[in-house]
């Protein structure tokens, strides 16, 4: 028998459910024993490799022969905020499903924002046939920040559809049709930018960086009256009251915002109700465990072949 695998899944959503992802993985994983941690019994001296998800901090010390721990998700700052996590390759996701999701969230709440669809929304409501005068998508200048596996489609996308779109990154980047800005042209980004789309990773450098002194260098000549805020990346990456402040103000026009600093999101949040927020419960991209689990098995493969790990987390700079 194979070198086990444990699953470490902490969720609590539907897509979540550890049984889901269980019967996934003994599925792909036939020749090797998969215990769902902590209900199935395991000698921890037989795992291996460990697919987690917001794993306990510490759990995986359990595992004295771990040579792999594989994340679940894209997003790894919740695993490597364990200080004890054992120093073994971690590897996350980065897969043509996930990506897709994410360019599907984007472009429709870049197009929402675009076609201006809470008027209509309204409108239909209250049976008014008022039509307004509507702007071409090249007339619009999308920011994208984080040029990484799911920034990088989604802005390609966009262009596609004719918008205007710029890119942001740590390191220098040239993506075809896009207009690419690194770590200090941050400022020029900006101040190009009328919807501003948020794909970065949370780690010490981006947390909060979506506050009130990024929102003032954003365009203020844009087509919808303000810049336009879309967060999919990580809660901690905005200061909530920044943005609270920014759109009753009129800093921000609009807040389109998957993520938060407490989820799920408390029920007495002024977000819920604020009319100038669209919100989505950290879904934009939702992790599916029939590819997750195929990606997880094909690395382990090529891994035991003596083959390179893919997507592999450079746990210095925590991405
Ligand atoms: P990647 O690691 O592929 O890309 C990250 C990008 O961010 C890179 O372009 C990187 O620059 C850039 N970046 C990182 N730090 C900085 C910095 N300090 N300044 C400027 N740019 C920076 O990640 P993914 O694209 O795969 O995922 C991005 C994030 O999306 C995940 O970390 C996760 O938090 C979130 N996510 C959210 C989901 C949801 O459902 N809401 C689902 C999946 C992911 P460089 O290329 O130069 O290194
Ligand atoms: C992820 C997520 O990081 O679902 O993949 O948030």
């Amino acid at each position: 028998m194979k070198g086990a695998l444990a699953l470490l899944i902490t969720g609590g959503t539907e897509n979540w459910a550890p049984g889901r992802w269980r019967e996934r993985f003994t599925r792909v994983c036939p020749e090797r024993r998969v215990a769902l941690i902590p209900d199935d019994a395991i000698d921890p001296v037989l795992v291996r490799y460990a697919a987690v998800w917001k794993p306990k901090p510490g759990a995986l010390r359990q595992f004295p022969r771990l040579e792999v721990i594989f994340n679940l998700g894209a997003g790894v700052d919740a695993v490597v905020a364990d200080a004890t996590l054992p120093d073994v390759p971690l590897v996350r996701v980065a897969v043509d499903d996930l990506t897709r999701r994410m360019t599907e969230y984007v472009v429709m709440h870049v197009l929402m924002h675009h076609r201006r669809q809470g008027y209509y929304t309204g409108s239909q409501h209250n049976r008014v046939w008022a039509p307004k005068l509507q702007w071409a998508a090249r007339d619009l200048r999308v920011g994208v920040m984080g040029l990484g596996v799911l920034g990088r489609d989604a802005a390609q996308v966009l262009a596609r559809i004719g918008f205007d779109v710029a890119g942001w990154s740590n390191t220098p980047k040239s993506v075809p049709g896009i207009a690419c800005y690194a770590g200090p042209q941050l400022g020029e980004f900006l101040a190009r930018t009328d919807v501003l789309v948020c794909l970065l990773p949370l780690t010490p450098q981006t947390r909060g960086i979506l506050n009130r002194k990024t929102f003032d260098r954003l365009a203020r000549d844009g087509k919808l009256g303000g810049p336009v805020i879309i967060n999919a990346g990580r809660g901690g990456l905005q200061i909530e009251d920044d943005i609270l402040g920014s759109l009753d103000d009129g800093t921000l026009a609009a807040a389109t915002l998957d993520v938060f600093g407490t989820e799920p999101l408390p029920a007495d949040s002024p977000f819920w109700a604020h009319p100038k927020v669209t919100l989505s419960p950290h879904n934009a991209a939702d992790t599916d465990p029939d590819a997750i689990s195929v990606y997880v098995a094909e690395q382990i493969a090529a891994f035991e072949r003596g083959e390179t790990l893919t997507n592999v987390v450079d746990r210095k700079v925590g991405y």
